[in-house]
């Protein structure tokens, strides 16, 4: 009998394209002097560590692919073209060619289906994969060596509130688990967003002159260190209880689900969260972070 499936990791990817841009790989056609190197130089060491762990697939969800009825799951082995950052398309402009573990994607349709969740595989080959997925894939595996699954963020907490979001991204994170399990697959999860998200409306002459870069407002950073100071202590059912009022306190990016789908996916984890990194850009808070459900793997980073 196939062994049973699992989830080997969990990371909070942060995709501001900036981090991209900042790295110059040859894949983006804009041209950086550097810059936000403490979350550069955090994923670089998290990408260490996935070098180390045996995976078979990446399964993402990402803000920036905002679908109104429904879960929607990428569902073609191949998508290839060129990722344009709407707001920044002087920072970003991707070439990208991936692969997608379909069979996977496929697992964990039915499964949020048999879930009571609306869903839909994504089978159009001109469909331009978002930002964010490019992005914290792109950090925590610059090789691009694994398939990956992109998760759409369905639009519930305006369409209804922040309560049903939390109510339905947690059934789809445990339909997910569920259909990780079944797959026989060893599978990393990522929720890639910011924490909070008030931002400069206005962009520095040089994106990357460091000297401008700061958190919006002391408010933020204090809510964002409440979050992060929960996640070390291992309270992730603390820190999914104060989303609501979080969320609309930061205009934070949990608002899509991430964090909550992963966490419900994980079972909620009572152990510490990895800590890899927090820094502003454009005055948003980034906190990499990830949570290693093996002890004997787990470490103290920062
Ligand atoms: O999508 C983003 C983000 N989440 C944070 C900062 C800047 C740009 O884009
Ligand atoms: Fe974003």
């Amino acid at each position: 009998m196939m062994s049973k499936g699992e989830i080997v990791l969990g990371c909070l990817a942060p995709h501001p394209p900036h981090l991209v841009y900042a790295e110059n790989p040859p894949q983006n056609e804009a041209y950086s002097e550097g810059g936000w190197e403490t979350l550069r130089w955090g994923y670089a060491r998290l990408a260490r560590k996935l070098k180390n762990i045996d995976y078979d697939a990446i399964v993402i969800f990402t803000p920036h692919w905002q679908t109104y009825i429904g879960t929607h799951f990428l569902g073609l082995p191949e998508f290839k073209s060129k990722s344009v950052d709407p707001i920044f398309p002087n920072l970003f402009r991707f070439n990208y060619d991936l692969k997608v573990d379909v069979e996977l994607a496929e697992k964990m349709r039915e499964a949020a289906d048999k879930a009571g969740i609306i869903t839909k595989m994504m089978t159009n080959p001109d469909f331009r994969v978002d930002y964010g997925t490019i992005t914290s894939c792109h950090l925590l595996n610059p090789d691009w060596d694994k398939p990956i699954v992109t998760i759409s963020s369905n639009r519930s907490t305006h369409y209804y509130s922040p309560e049903v979001m939390i109510e339905q991204a947690s059934a789809l994170g445990r339909a997910c688990a569920k259909a990780i399990e079944e797959s026989g697959k060893r599978v990393v999860l990522v929720s890639s967003h910011s924490l909070s998200h008030r931002h400069f409306v206005t962009e520095a002459p040089l994106p990357e002159d460091m000297s401008l870069e700061h958190i919006y407002n002391h408010s933020q950073y204090v809510w964002d260190m409440k979050i992060i100071d929960l996640m070390r202590q291992g309270k992730s059912r603390e820190v999914i209880d104060i989303m609501p009022e979080y969320t609309e306190q930061t205009i934070a990016e949990t608002e899509g689900g991430g964090l909550i789908w992963m966490m419900a996916a994980m079972g909620h984890p009572d152990y510490s969260a990895e800590i890899y990194g927090y820094q502003s850009v454009i005055g948003t808070g980034n906190l990499i972070a990830s949570w290693d459900p093996n002890d004997e793997t787990r470490e103290y980073v920062l």
